[in-house]
């Protein structure tokens, strides 16, 4: 993918409005940006303010004015805009997606739940816990694992998806095949969430058009078996920023609309500790998408690799201090196995933002 021109990336942040400061996607606010160049160099700090757009003209001094201020301000008002609800969910506030495993071979759950009523019923506790969206999954895709049958995919997910969208709960899809994502959606999912950002399958692109629901494009280097091995960028969150306007811009040629997409860094496929990390420090860069953020760090193994060896059940305060790190960052939406601790997690550290006292 080719560089932007620039980058714009929200620094000195809080949760409330501050006077002076822009908003990012409703949910932080930004009090000065960060003006990266092509290959990510720090340029300058711009104080947030009346005319960001004409700051920005100011500090790029380009040779065509004109152009350089359309899109200095289609940069900014994506930063700002408020995003739409999707699946019915206003994005006002932070929203906790919980996750549904039905597979045996799940890292995070050890395959808890492969049976459909277990699902089922694990799936309806976690939306009284307070999960707004609860992700279906009938495939693997930690490090190492291998693909499973699109049969066997559907067999998994379609009475947990029914199941639950009949509860009247928020499903997503979580799969990367096309097929998947038709039944799916005819059995009540309101989301598709894809590891591949639509890539997977030749048919997906159009599937989810056709199905008009609100898509998770995911950034994956390689595939799950291998993605482990060796992960390399230029610079990773330039890298997968580009990697995303790629995938949007194919999106809305395919007939999705921006405002159905949501954005999602994949923190642990295909990258290395340096890399999640990062990504981690660098989220608030992903709003110039103008699409919502979704951030998946619940129990992952980065957390090990910092603290040292843990069980995933045991990777609970990490998994909390990563998402509150993103929350902080105006994260729209986490991905999360533990949603009652999460959301009283997010309850507090919202109430208690320094960022409001005098
Ligand atoms: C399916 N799956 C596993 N981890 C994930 C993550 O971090 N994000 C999304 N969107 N899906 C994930």
């Amino acid at each position: 993918m080719p560089r932007q021109p620039f980058y714009l990336i929200p620094r000195a942040l809080s949760a409330t409005e501050l006077e002076g400061a822009s908003p990012l996607g409703a949910l932080a606010w930004a009090q000065a940006f960060e003006l990266w160049d092509e290959v990510g160099r720090r340029r300058g700090i711009l104080p947030a303010g009346e005319d960001m757009a004409r700051a920005l003209l100011t500090s790029l001094a380009p040779p065509d004015e004109a152009a350089a201020l359309a899109h200095c301000r289609v940069v900014v008002d994506r930063n700002s805009a408020p995003r739409p609800a999707i699946a019915g969910l206003s994005l006002d506030k932070p929203r906790i997606m919980g996750v549904v495993n039905v597979t045996p071979d799940s890292f995070s759950d050890g395959g808890d739940r492969f049976d459909a009523g277990r699902a089922i019923a694990d799936g309806l506790a976690m939306a009284e816990a307070g999960a707004d969206i609860l992700d279906v999954g009938g495939e693997s895709t930690r490090p190492g694992a291998d693909p499973v049958p699109v049969e066997e995919e559907l067999r998994r997910v379609l009475p947990v998806v029914k199941g639950l969208a009949d509860h009247g709960v928020a499903v997503s899809i979580d799969t990367r095949r096309a097929l998947v994502m038709a039944e799916a959606a005819a059995a009540g999912a309101a989301i598709i969430n894809d590891v591949t950002a639509l890539t997977g399958d030749a048919e997906s692109l159009s599937v989810a058009a056709e199905s008009g629901l609100p898509v998770i494009l995911m950034h994956m280097q390689g595939q799950p078996q291998t993605m482990q091995a060796d992960p390399r960028y230029d610079h990773v969150s330039l890298d997968v920023f580009d990697y995303f306007a790629g995938r949007i811009t194919a999106c809305e040629e395919a007939g999705i609309a921006r405002g159905k997409l949501v954005v999602d860094p994949g923190i642990g496929f295909g990258k290395t500790l340096a890399h999640n990390l990062r990504l981690l420090g660098d989220l608030a860069l992903f709003h110039a998408t103008g699409c919502a953020i979704l951030l998946g760090v619940s129990r992952k193994s980065f957390i090990t690799k910092i603290d040292g060896p843990s069980a995933p059940k045991e990777r609970l305060p990490g998994s909390l201090a990563a998402a509150l790190q993103g929350i902080r960052q105006g994260v729209q939406l986490l991905r999360v196995h533990d949603v009652g601790e999460t959301r009283q997690a997010l309850n507090v550290w919202r109430n208690v933002d320094v960022s409001v006292l005098p």
